[in-house]
């Protein structure tokens, strides 16, 4: 596995894998008890729940939000609000230790200053999974997106700027981050279906948090 990124440019503990994009293996690793922690928390107010595509599929993936706006989506689109449409409620507050991390991840890989107004909590069971995408409901692509990975590893897939250009496999484990902007805002990318496992910290699951900038 690792053979496949000696070629890679390695700079202070950051894996570049395109222009704009890094992998900062076991970034949070330091204060994975706590986020997870914190993950509890918000989701105790703002339930995970599998949301319904415009084309009307239900996701595998359960998903909640935290901080000034959430992520949604129903028949109408994807977009952002400020309001959790399953409560009624504003989201939870973004915990001050996700901010910090977020942050940090961002300036180690090239974007300093960094200010997410939101943060996408995604719970994979195993067999779920995300389809090619890119990230484009922000109003901003100048800002980038930092994604943390926690509990079972997953194969992420890192493709192009179109749907059809090929995907580079990483495997991503418990603590590991990702960090996209730049030439590398609008990739496609996605996630396989879950293997099964467990993992101490997390259980049967895979936790994946993504920082935006969405306002
Ligand atoms: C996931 N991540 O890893 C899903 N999007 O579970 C994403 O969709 C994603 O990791 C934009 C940038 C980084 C990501
Ligand atoms: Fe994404």
């Amino acid at each position: 596995m690792n053979g496949l990124f000696d070629a890679l440019e390695r700079t202070a503990g950051a894996v570049t894998l395109a222009p704009g994009a890094a992998l900062l293996r076991g970034f949070a690793l330091d204060d994975a008890a706590a986020l997870l922690a914190a993950i509890d928390t918000v989701a105790a107010l703002a339930p995970l729940r599998h949301m319904v595509t415009p084309g009307g599929y239900t996701m595998s993936v359960a998903t909640t939000s935290c901080g000034d706006m959430g992520w949604t989506s129903d028949a109408q689109g994807y977009r952002y609000a400020e309001y959790d449409p399953e409560t009624g409620l504003p989201w939870p507050a973004m915990p001050a230790l996700f901010g910090t991390l977020a942050r940090d991840a961002a300036a180690q890989a090239g974007f300093p200053g960094f200010e997410p107004d939101a943060c996408l909590i995604n719970r994979y069971a195993p067999g779920a999974r995300l389809t090619l995408h890119q990230d484009r409901n922000e109003r901003d692509f100048g800002a980038p997106i930092v994604s943390v990975s926690l509990g079972l590893p997953a194969t992420f897939l890192f493709g192009g700027i179109k749907r059809a250009d090929p995907t580079l496999k990483l495997h991503l484990v418990h603590g590991d981050v990702v960090v996209w902007g730049g030439p590398a805002r609008l990739r496609f990318h996605g996630v396989l279906p879950l293997a099964h496992g467990t993992h101490p910290l997390t259980g049967a699951c895979r936790i994946n948090l993504t920082f935006r900038k969405a306002s």
